[in-house]
């Protein structure tokens, strides 16, 4: 069929792609691809068990813990208990920068460690070896926190890393230790990663220490990981705006400032899919509200900013927010006034994670482009859908694994930040308290939305609709790009990078400029493209 009445009906879309499906496949598969309608969200089915042997884009429960949420916190040693390889493919590869105060300040990012698990640990247990490697890295680094993460062999063979932290723990004195029961094939994908990691800093980190932080405008910033540098730009703009950052989960972060966050008045949340659950249970432990924002995009952060001046109220903040959006405003616009010209009707995919195939649509709207299609790897329907929906979300056997934590009020520590009447006027005055309106909401009419997208589907829609560039990460890198089409890498964002706040969004169209108007994509023909019969080019082969 033709691609251009392919695309004008998108249910035909959807048809192509799942009728190459066996029955049963197709049936399931089906309930993830849906036609976008902005007024009547249709539901999608998500967080569900990929299909064995579809390509998925998914990663794995020990990489959403370890990775995601504890990896960019610098002063924690990290231990992987398990084999080398789950610790040797995970080593620097996101790009989560972080800056130590001082020259010598406690810094392990760039260390890989690992209980190096071998056959022998499988059959008899490696407890005793991962106890040798806690005080190993003692030892060696003094530091005032080490967290053990399991991978699939540990729960497979019962090690108890939970027992095995408390008993260091005791044994050192002065080193927090706990652990993270993270196997990789626990729940359907990193996600479950996340809420794991969230349980765990919030028993063993958050509120260890009560001390005042000074500052009048106190927030937490959530579910943000510094990938190439987002953090520091969002913290330049905090600091010129006079708003004092008391923890970042996790993106430059310290273990200090996770231990004292519960003394801020405000937790913004970035990425909703990764940290959720840290905003909720801190809400009803300590008092504090939590409110989306969003640093991808000028506009985007632009209103974050506002809607943090109207949370604390103040007509000096706001201000000074204004102020600030009408100093870096002008610079950001100045460059898409010069590029917008060129990337003006082009078209993006985005299939990426859980949070940023929604917030990177808010800068190609900047430039003028249309998301015609887009999907998370590993989010829930309160992603695609909002929150709204979930109280209708059924609970599978695969997320009843995860631990849910009881959380009640501090009898100390809980202090509601805002009485119920404030709240209710912030409402009022349009801001989203612990509220979350998700992706469809903003995505056009007949737009295409995709969860777990498989191989197989990524190439049939780049077939039908060849758009100007997709965005997802190394692994369909260079599939897509053998078939003429540019991507973007939005996990690690290829070499570049800050792309969040006003820099960074100047940043970004800079490259997307660079991408789709660069005409090496129109001169690529593939190998089976070649009109002769019989000339495929295997030019690998020496001989
Ligand atoms: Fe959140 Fe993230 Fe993302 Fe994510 Fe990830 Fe990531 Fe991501 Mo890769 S925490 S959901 S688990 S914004 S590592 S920094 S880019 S898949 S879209």
């Amino acid at each position: 069929m033709e691609a251009k009445v392919l695309i004008s009906d998108p249910s035909k879309v959807r048809e192509e792609l799942i009728n190459k499906y066996p029955a049963k496949v197709a049936k399931k598969r089906s309930k993830s691809i849906v036609i976008n309608d902005p007024e009547t969200i249709p539901e999608v089915q998500a967080n569900v068990r990929t299909v064995p042997g579809i390509i998925t884009q998914r990663g794995c429960s020990y990489a959403g813990c370890k990775g995601v949420v504890l990896g960019p916190t610098r002063d924690i040693v990290n231990i992987v208990h398990g084999p080398i390889g789950c610790s040797f493919y995970a080593w620097l590869t996101r790009r989560n920068q972080t800056r130590p105060e001082t020259p010598d300040a406690e810094n392990y990012i760039t260390y890989c460690f690992s209980t190096d698990m071998q056959e022998e640990h499988v059959v008899f247990g490696g407890e005793k070896k991962l106890k040798q490697a806690i005080q190993e890295a003692y030892d060696l680094f003094h530091p005032k926190s080490i967290a053990i993460f399991s991978t699939c062999p540990v729960g497979l063979i019962g090690d108890d890393v939970h027992a095995a932290s408390r008993e260091m723990k005791e044994k050192l004195g002065d080193c927090n230790v706990f652990g993270f029961s993270c196997e990789g094939y626990r729940g359907v994908s990193q996600s479950a990663g996340h809420h794991i990691a969230n349980n765990g800093v919030f028993k063993h980190m958050v509120g260890r220490n009560n001390a005042p932080v000074e500052g009048k405008f106190k927030l937490n910033l959530l579910g943000e990981y510094n990938i190439g540098g987002d953090a520091f730009e969002i913290e330049r703009i905090f600091e010129k705006c006079g708003i004092t950052l008391v923890a970042s989960f996790s993106g430059n972060s310290t273990v200090g400032a996770i231990e004292n966050s519960h003394m801020a008045d405000l937790n913004v949340i970035l990425c909703h899919r990764s940290i959720n659950y840290m905003g909720d249970m801190m809400e009803t432990k300590y008092g504090i509200p939590w409110m989306k924002v969003n640093f991808v995009g000028a506009e985007s952060s632009a209103k974050s900013l506002r809607k943090i001046a109207e949370y604390f109220g103040d007509a000096e903040l706001k201000a000074r927010v204004e102020a600030v959006i009408a100093e870096e405003m002008p610079k950001v616009k100045a460059i898409v006034d010069e590029i917008r010209p060129r990337t003006e009707g082009k078209t993006a995919m985005l299939f990426v994670g859980g949070s940023r195939a929604h917030h990177y649509q808010d800068l190609f709207t900047e430039l003028g482009m249309t998301t015609v299609a887009a999907g998370y790897e590993f989010a829930h329907r309160d992603d695609y859908e909002g929150r709204e929906v979930l109280p209708k979300i059924k609970i599978d056997a695969d997320s009843k694994n995860i631990e849910e934590l009881k959380v009640t009020a501090d009898p100390e520590l809980y202090n509601p930040r805002k009485t119920e009447a404030e709240l209710e006027e912030l409402k009022a005055k349009g801001l989203e308290i612990n509220g979350y309106q998700g992706m469809m909401k903003q995505m056009k009419q007949k737009s295409l939305v995709i969860d777990d997208l498989s191989h197989y589907e990524s190439e049939k829609l780049i077939e039908i609709y060849k758009p100007d560039i997709f965005c997802a990460g190394i692994k369909e890198k260079y599939v897509v790009q053998k078939m003429g089409v540019p991507l973007k890498q939005l996990h690690s964002y290829d070499y570049g990078g800050p792309y969040t706040g006003f820099e960074g969004a100047v940043n970004f169209y800079k490259d997307i400029d660079r991408m789709v108007n660069n005409p090496v994509w129109k001169l690529i023909k593939a190998p089976w493209e070649k009109e002769e019969a019989g000339s495929l080019e295997a030019s690998y082969v020496t001989q």
